[in-house]
């Protein structure tokens, strides 16, 4: 087989392994636990290394295996401002490298780094890559970064007389959920210590990729130099949202919205933070009660379109499809079975909170 049909069948089988059940048997070996499963977003399709310039995303030319996935919000400008804020990567400089998935071999979106007013010292550094999955939001521009999933490849580095070299295999390190070893690995769990750790972001998910070739480092010089990086393989999933904002400006937050507990949806739990539909409080105050949600969207019953009382698109829903809390959008009426129906099944006078 050619080498492009061997190389594929060679991601594929790294996609199915990252999807299947060998996760839960290799978490012991390496001490990490996984987590539970939820929602995948892990996008099919999606490679495991970087590349390097020119090389076609092939195989032979991996250079940095990929570590990190952020969801629900990977932007690449939303990542360098948290990457500035949580530990400080603010530094831009560096090489670029290639990702690809099915479709694309494309250069990386943007990178941060660490130690920006030193850059010989030792840094921190990742690269990453946007892959938008969702369909376009129609309701607002911003919310289709929501649906943007963004994967990156983090390490720790040394500035050697050779340029920037990854850590070597023989250094160890030990963070409160594992020990690791290598400057790519040390480089993930620095991210997972400043966004998850001390931060407010959430580790989603911890899946098994099989992303683990020894990288040969410039200081690669045996057997003064070990210079061998290998990526353990683990892959942290961390959905980036900022508990305290409502991105879809419906009146429920978004750490509130993707609860998923059954009886969440009596706290605004269950729902999607990108649809603005599924949270009926048509003053956006956090509550959906009686006297300004249910007795509002009454006094604008319009059954028919065009009649009065004056319509307003706040108090109109579409009929709900799947749970009742999911309606669709606006359909021009308001009327007694989709909307005054509706908003009563919402009713949450104890307003929209998480834990
Ligand atoms: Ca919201
Ligand atoms: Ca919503
Ligand atoms: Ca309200
Ligand atoms: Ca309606």
């Amino acid at each position: 087989m050619s080498l492009q049909a061997w190389c594929n069948r060679w991601i594929g089988l790294a996609v199915l392994l990252a999807t299947a059940g060998m996760a839960g048997f290799l978490a012991g070996i390496v001490g990490l636990q996984l987590a539970s499963a939820g929602e995948t977003p892990y996008p099919a399709g999606l490679l495991s290394y970087t590349y390097g310039e020119g090389s076609n995303c092939s195989m032979g030319s991996e250079i940095d295996p990929i570590n990190l996935v952020f969801v629900n919000h990977g932007y690449s400008d939303e990542i360098s401002a948290q990457a500035a804020n949580h530990g400080g990567w603010s530094h831009d400089a560096g090489s670029t490298q290639l990702l690809g998935d099915q479709f694309r071999c494309e250069e990386m979106t943007s990178q941060a780094a660490s130690n920006r007013d030193f850059p010989l010292q030792p840094r921190f550094h990742m690269r990453y890559y946007e892959h938008f999955t969702g369909p376009p939001n129609p309701v607002r521009r911003d919310v289709d970064d929501l649906r943007s999933i963004a994967s990156s490849s983090a390490h720790h580095e040394d500035a050697a007389t050779c340029g920037h070299a990854p850590d070597d295999d023989t250094e160890e390190f030990t963070y409160p959920w594992a020990t690791v070893y290598g400057g790519f690995n040390r480089g993930r769990e620095d991210i997972r210590k400043n966004w998850v750790a001390n931060s407010d972001h959430v580790l989603e998910d911890i899946r098994y990729w099989d992303n683990k070739l020894p990288m040969e480092q410039c200081d690669h010089n045996p057997p003064f130099e070990h210079g061998i990086a290998t990526g353990d393989g683990w892959v942290y999933y961390i959905r980036t949202f900022d508990a305290t904002t409502d991105y879809d400006d419906d009146g429920c937050k978004n750490e509130a919205e993707l609860q998923t507990v059954a009886g969440s949806e009596t706290s605004g739990g269950r729902r999607d933070p990108t649809d603005p539909w599924d949270w009926y409080d048509v003053n956006q105050d956090g509550v959906i009660d009686l006297l300004n949600d249910i007795l509002g969207v009454i006094q604008h019953y319009q059954p028919a379109s065009g009649g009065a009382p004056p319509y307003h698109i706040a108090f109109d829903r579409g009929a709900f499809d799947g749970h009742p809390w999911e309606m669709t959008a606006p359909d021009g009426v308001i009327d007694l079975l989709n909307d005054i129906l509706g908003v009563i099944r919402q009713y949450t006078p104890t307003g929209c909170t998480w834990i």
